[in-house]
């Protein structure tokens, strides 16, 4: 089991290959990196997942809500021995590749379910997560990781209303709650509100995080509910949409992007220094 620190160390390896793919390709950077922390604690830390025996009924399932955070996952799976992150780097938005700006299982058997369509992977593991009660199965998990802006689709509430009726106290749904969309600020485009009230307000177990605190995120995952509890549970993660990247952080310009050879050398260096200084090396 990893450490913090080694956790630490393994986020700020995503990010440098988030970055490098970002040189080579146009990604959804700005999301990427929000969720670096949570999809480095979900894949390194907590999920129970065997690259090795991908159909084990026992696995834990992951699904991306958000779909266009394909290359952080990507990434992650190679981590856990799926493929090598050179496979991603190589293959991303190629013509026979295996990976592609929104996660597709047609072409990857490590997803689970191809999403891309905001509003559509929640309401999936809601039924994946009823699907293996159903089948007496009470010790897997189904984490879903959606974004703040997905949560303007309706088809997230049924979803929400439904995880309770069923009593899934297996689904994980993760909000990575940057506080920016596409092309706005979820409070100018949505209006949402407080997400975790609405959570709660649906009667789900809802715990709100530091979603680039990699102590908090380990945190509420050790906290949760046993998998064969009733209430569903909701973690909102207050998350900095590009963090880790300076000139990203909070700025809708890099929803998604390419950056050039002189950027990465710098995000490299930033981030190399980042992790060098907290952990007094
Ligand atoms: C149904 C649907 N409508 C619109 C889009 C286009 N789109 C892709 S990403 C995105 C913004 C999503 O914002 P958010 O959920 O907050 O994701 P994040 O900012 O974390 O990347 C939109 C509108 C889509 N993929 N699916």
């Amino acid at each position: 089991m990893k450490t913090i620190r080694e956790l630490e160390l393994a986020a700020m390896n995503i990010r440098i290959q988030l970055l490098t793919l970002c040189n080579k390709e146009v990604i959804h950077i700005g999301g990427d990196l929000s969720v670096t922390d949570v999809m480095t604690v979900l894949w390194q830390y907590q999920m129970k997942y065997d690259p090795q025996n991908i159909t084990d009924e026992s696995r834990d399932r992951f699904i991306l809500s958000k779909g266009h955070a394909s290359a952080v996952t990507s990434f992650n799976q190679a981590s856990v021995g799926c493929f090598s992150a050179q496979d991603v780097i190589d293959e991303y938005a190629k013509d026979q590749g295996r990976f592609s700006m929104h996660s597709c299982n047609l072409v990857n058997p490590y997803v689970e379910v191809s999403t891309g369509s905001l509003g559509h992977g929640m309401p999936v593991a809601c039924g994946v997560a009823a699907g293996l009660r159903l089948k007496g199965n009470y010790t897997s998990r189904v984490y879903t990781v959606m974004g703040d802006g997905e949560q303007s689709e309706g088809s997230i509430w049924e979803a929400a209303a439904n995880a309770v009726r069923y009593r899934l106290g297996n689904l994980i749904a993760i909000v990575d709650n940057n506080g920016l969309e596409a092309d706005g600020r979820i409070d100018e485009v949505t209006g949402l509100g407080n997400i975790a009230d609405k959570y709660r307000a649906f009667g789900w177990n809802t715990v709100e995080i530091d979603g680039n605190n990699v102590t908090e995120i380990v945190r509420a995952f050790d906290e949760l509910p046993s998998a064969d509890s009733y209430l569903p549970t909701c973690i909102v993660a207050h998350t900095i949409k590009g963090k880790g990247v300076s000139f990203m952080e909070d700025q809708i310009r890099w929803h998604a992007g390419k950056i050039s050879d002189e950027q990465l050398v710098a995000c490299i260096a930033d981030l190399r220094a980042n992790y060098e200084s907290k952990w007094s090396i």
